[in-house]
């Protein structure tokens, strides 16, 4: 990680809690016991967003005042994300994402509504917000996902303006990956930092969204998990929904998102479901201590889960008037 890069994430985090009496913490009441099995509470109705890394707080805030603006789950969800995707200083999201290994930003994105809807974006080039072309993509036409030049050209039909933003830091990682060319990410610095949001509103009612530019270096035309309905993302509304970030290799290949919903489904908590998809993740993988993968999940009665494969995963919380950021727990412990 660049200095800079490290001085951007300090200073944000610092910054989300000097300026909102914020700290981080590991301690979060609102994560349910991993051992006993309850029955869920009376759906909740006080509004809620969670939302994955550090820049889940500016997010969750963005998330809050589309809802109090009038705007239901799905506004709160797009809405959150578009903080993310519109900050050109995440290497993750959005235009100022690392490239692929020949140098281009790629985006993918999806979005899910509370009917079971859903649009989702992959292989998208110079377009800034992919989060509202995937709603775009699910509200205006018969198919749930467009790709690569596709998608660009109906994001282009449908309004939204071609952008050609290449950020200065990012093309310089990328020169300095090219000197070895050696694929090998780096847990919880690489591939670190995409926007998974589930958004509650005061009616109980749940939405998402996911939006990456994806894996570092990656090789072009690759996609992840981050625009795959039930692998990044998964809302069920009569259940919840989940997210998921990290190595989304990993994430497809257990339709992770889809999983927790299922096993929340079936009686878990929010928490023993995360921690039930990183165990999958942890039998079918021999190389799990390579790499990291996290998952947020909400339950209909606003209880939340978090868990990682590594320790560093961090997620944001807005719920009963605070919006706080937390660590979640996770398989390998912290040394
Ligand atoms: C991907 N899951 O494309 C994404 C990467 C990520 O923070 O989560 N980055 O595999």
């Amino acid at each position: 990680m660049s200095d800079r890069r490290k001085f951007l994430k300090t200073a944000a985090l610092g910054g989300a809690a000097l300026t909102l009496g914020l700290s981080a913490s590991a301690e979060n009441p609102e994560v349910t016991s991993s051992k006993k099995k309850k029955k869920p509470g009376p759906v909740f109705k006080g509004g809620l967003v969670l939302s994955t890394w550090d820049a889940g707080i500016s997010a969750n805030q963005a998330a809050w005042k589309a809802m109090e603006g009038g705007g239901k789950a799905l506004d709160m969800a797009e809405k959150g994300v578009n903080d993310t995707e519109a900050d050109f200083r995440n290497l993750s999201v959005g235009l100022g994402g690392l490239p692929d290994r020949e140098g281009h930003t790629t985006l993918d994105a999806c979005i899910m509504d509370s009917n079971g809807m859903a649009g989702s974006v992959m292989f998208l080039e110079h377009i800034k917000h992919p989060a509202s072309v995937a709603r775009r993509v699910m509200e205006k036409t018969p198919h749930v996902q467009l790709v690569g030049e596709g998608a660009y050209r109906f994001a282009i039909g449908e309004g939204f303006p071609h952008d050609e933003y290449v950020s200065d830091e990012a093309q310089k990682a990328w020169k300095n990956w090219l000197k070895e060319s050696k694929y090998q990410p780096i847990i919880n610095i690489e591939n670190h930092d995409t926007i998974g949001l589930l958004a509650m509103d005061t009616q109980g009612d749940i939405a998402g969204a996911c939006t990456t530019s994806g894996l570092a270096y990656k090789i072009r035309g690759r996609v992840g998990d981050s625009p795959i309905i039930g692998a990044g993302l998964y809302v069920d509304n009569e259940i919840g929904a989940a997210t998921s970030t990290g190595l989304g290799e990993a994430v497809v290949r257990t339709c992770g998102s889809f999983l927790v919903v299922e096993l929340m489904r079936q009686g878990a908590s929010p928490q023993q479901a995360c921690e039930e998809a990183v165990l999958r993740i942890q039998k079918r993988h021999s190389n799990f201590k390579d790499f990291q993968v996290g998952f947020l999940a909400v339950n209909k009665a606003g209880e939340i889960g978090a868990y990682a494969v590594q320790p560093g995963f961090t997620y944001a919380l807005y719920k009963n008037g605070e919006n706080k950021l937390f660590k979640s727990a996770s398989l390998i412990q912290p040394k």
